[in-house]
C-alpha cells in the first residue's frame, strides 16, 4: 500500500518486479490525481483517491480527475481528519478489491514522513486493513525521513522548510507507533545534494523498493520449491521473520535497511556461456549492505537484533560456488546477538545481500535530531 507521493512511488517500482505479483497486490491512495497518473505499475483499477470534500474515490470512477486534485498542502493533521472519517469506506474498499475473505497476512505500508497525504493517513490505512483481515494482520511501516538540511522543493517549485517536514515526521512517528507492528525507516539524507535539491528520487526509489523486495522474496517470488534444497548453510526465511526481527516486545522497533549487490557472471559471460563465472566475497557482501544502510549515522553497537536475506543463484547457494555465509552472520553476530539469516535460490546472475538493522527509537539519533528541529518550527 501506498500512500501519498512517495509511498506511492516506492510501491510502483516493488511491483516493476513481477514476482511480486504472484503473493501481493499494489494499491495507491492519494489526494493528487497528477501522483497516481505518473505510476507505471500500479493501473487505476488500484488507484483510491482521497479529497476533503468527496472522502474516498475510486481510481476508475467518473469525474475522477475533477474530485482528487486538492492534496492536502503538507498539513497531515487535515489529512488525518478526512481519513478518520472515512476509515470504514476504505475497509469496504479492501473487500470489493481483494475479495471478503480477508486473507491478508502481511501488508506494508510506504510513506513520506514529510508531507502531508501519507503522514496523515497512513496510520488509519493500517487500522483499515487490520479491520478487513480476517485473523491477525501484522502490518510493517516503511516511512522516508526528510532531508532537513539541503533545500527541498516541491511540484510547484516553492521551497519546503526543513521545520515543517520535521514537524510533520514526529507527527507521523508517534502516531504510526501506536499501530505498526515495526517501522523501516529510510533517510533523504542519504541522497546527495543535487538530487535532494531537484527532487530526482528514482535512483532512489529503486534501491529501497529493490531492498524490499530482495528482502521480502522468498520461494513463492522465485517459484521454487523449498523442499528442493537440503543442503545449505541456512534456511529460507519468511515475511514472519521479519516482523519478528522488527519487534522489540511492547515496544516498536525501528529498521533500517541497505542492501549489496553482485554481479555473478564477467561481461564476457553474458555472451559465453559457461565463461567468466565469478566467485563472491561474503565479507565484502555484508560489508557494502551496512555501509548502505537507509539512515544516517546509526550506531550498530545499539543495533538490537540484526536480519539478512541472501538471495543467489543455485549453484553460489549449494553448489561449487557456495558463499560462505559464516562471514555475514559473523557481521551481524559483531552487533547484536539476535541474528536472522536466510537464503534463497535465484534465477538472476546477481547476488543479493540484504540487512535489516532494529532499533530502539530513543537509540536513533536522527530521530533526534529530527526532533529538535521540529521543536523550532512554529505553528
Ligand atoms: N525518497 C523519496 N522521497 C520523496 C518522493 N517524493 C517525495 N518525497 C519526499 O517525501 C516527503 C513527503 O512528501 P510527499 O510524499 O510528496 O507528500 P504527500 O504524502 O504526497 O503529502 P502532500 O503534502 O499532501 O502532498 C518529502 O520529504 C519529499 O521530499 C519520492 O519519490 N521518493
Ligand atoms: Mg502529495
Amino acid at each position: 500500500m501506498g500512500t501519498g507521493q512517495a509511498g506511492s512511488a516506492i510501491v510502483d517500482d516493488v511491483f516493476a518486479n513481477e514476482g511480486m505479483r504472484i503473493e501481493g497486490a499494489p494499491l495507491a491512495l492519494n489526494s493528487t490525481v497528477r501522483d497516481l497518473e505518473n505510476l507505471s505499475n500500479i493501473g487505476d483499477d488500484r488507484w483510491i483517491g482521497i479529497s476533503e470534500s468527496d472522502g474516498l474515490v475510486p481510481g476508475t470512477e467518473a469525474g475522477f480527475e475533477e474530485r482528487v486534485t486538492g492534496g492536502f498542502g503538507r498539513r497531515p493533521e487535515r489529512a488525518d481528519e478526512t481519513m478518520e472519517d472515512h476509515r470504514q469506506d476504505l475497509v469496504s474498499m479492501l473487500g470489493e478489491r481483494f475479495g471478503e475473505v480477508g486473507n491478508v497476512p502481511f501488508a506494508f505500508v510506504f510513506l513520506g514522513l514529510g508531507g502531508g497525504t501519507g503522514c496523515g493517513i497512513a496510520p488509519h490505512v493500517i487500522e483499515a486493513i487490520r479491520g478487513y483481515a480476517a485473523g491477525d494482520v501484522k502490518v510493517i511501516a516503511i516511512g522516508i525521513l526528510p532531508n532537513t538540511q539541503d533545500p527541498v522543493f516541491d511540484a510547484s517549485d516553492d521551497e519546503v522548510s526543513a521545520g515543517r517536514q520535521a514537524k510533520n515526521t514526529v507527527y507521523g512517528l508517534d502516531r504510526l507507533e501506536d499501530t505498526a507492528d515495526g517501522i523501516v525507516l529510510v533517510d533523504n539524507q542519504r541522497l546527495g545534494y543535487e538530487d535532494a535539491a531537484e527532487g530526482r528520487f528514482s535512483e532512489y526509489n529503486e534501491y529501497v523498493a529493490g531492498s524490499i523486495v530482495d528482502l521480502v522474496a522468498g520461494p513463492v517470488v522465485e517459484q521454487i520449491d523449498p523442499g528442493e534444497f537440503e543442503d545449505v548453510d541456512a534456511p529460507i526465511i519468511d515475511i514472519q521473520d521479519i516482523v519478528t526481527s522488527l519487534s522489540l516486545g511492547e515496544e516498536t522497533g525501528y529498521g533500517t535497511i541497505g542492501r549489496s549487490v553482485e554481479m555473478t557472471k564477467s561481461l564476457p559471460g553474458y555472451f559465453l556461456p559457461g565463461v567468466g563465472k565469478q566467485d563472491v566475497d561474503a565479507a565484502e557482501l555484508a560489508y557494502t549492505a551496512q555501509a548502505k544502510q537507509s539512515v544516517e549515522a546509526v550506531s550498530f553497537a545499539d543495533a538490537q537484533k540484526a536480519l539478512a536475506n541472501v538471495r543467489a543463484p543455485r549453484e553460489y547457494i549449494s553448489g561449487s560456488r557456495r558463499i560462505d555465509v559464516s562471514e555475514i552472520r559473523r557481521r551481524l553476530r559483531g552487533h547484536t546477538s539476535e541474528v536472522n539469516l536466510g537464503m534463497v535460490p535465484s534465477n538472476r546472475n546477481l547476488v543479493s545481500c540484504t540487512t535489516l538493522y532494529t532499533f530502539r527509537r530513543e537509540d536513533v539519533d536522527r530521530i533526534d535530531e529530527i526532533e529538535e528541529i521540529a521543536e523550532t518550527h512554529a505553528t
